[in-house]
């Protein structure tokens, strides 16, 4: 039953955990928790590549649109004055727009990790989108104070560090993009016997 609960999720260390040289804490973080890497890679990909990564339905875009809409509500800052609408689905196409010009600025590192319900728990050890809500202990949290009110104001995205699957969806598609079957690794970690093995 528990090894049905055996997850494989996809993650990406951005341009910007490159280039500031923490790919090895961010492993290490799902390392410890008892995550497991199954492939890995450093690579440069294109604009037409991280285009495809990123969903292109109405429902994603808004979601994004919309994250910045609830920062610009705390702030006080009208939506319009930076967008020039309020439509958070032209507000979503224009931060996939910034995101694919920027996540295809540098190498990234792409990792697929698994685990015990791994998508969830790289999310909590990645946590939330927005770093100015990420508690100190996450990636995100630790490394960035970014929100929406910095990002957009210079016209880029949130700089938060590294991508993590959202749901089994993202992760089966993600993971499809990025690596072949034969990327994949089967090797066994020294304490998987003590997370899975049966005591009845
Ligand atoms: P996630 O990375 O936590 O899954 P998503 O909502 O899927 O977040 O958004 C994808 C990426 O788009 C984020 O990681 C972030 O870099 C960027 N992004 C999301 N919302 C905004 C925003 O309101 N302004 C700027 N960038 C954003
Ligand atoms: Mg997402």
């Amino acid at each position: 039953m528990a090894q049905k609960l055996v997850e494989r999720t996809f993650v990406m260390v951005k341009p910007d955990g490159v280039q500031r040289g923490i790919v090895g804490d961010c492993l290490r973080r799902f390392e410890n928790a008892g995550l497991k890497i199954v492939a890995m890679k450093l690579v440069h990909p294109t604009p037409a590549f991280i285009e495809k990564h990123y969903p292109s339905d109405d429902g994603w875009l808004r979601m994004v649109g919309e994250k910045s809409a609830s920062t610009f509500r705390d702030l006080g800052i009208p939506l319009k004055q930076k967008f020039g609408t309020e439509d958070t689905l032209e507000i979503g196409k224009q931060i996939k727009k910034w995101l694919v010009k920027y996540i295809s600025s540098g190498p990234v590192v792409a990792m697929a990790i698994e685990g015990y319900r791994a998508i969830e728990n790289v999310r909590r050890i990645t946590g939330p989108t927005k770093p100015f809500e990420a508690a100190p202990g996450t990636i995100r949290g630790d490394y960035s104070l970014d929100d929406p009110g910095l990002g957009n104001a210079l016209s880029r995205p949130l700089l938060n560090i590294i991508h993590a699957s959202g749901n089994k969806g993202e992760a089966d598609n993600e993971l499809a993009l990025w690596f072949r079957k034969d990327d994949f690794m089967t090797y066994k970690r020294l304490d998987e016997d003590m997370w899975y093995k049966d005591w009845s």
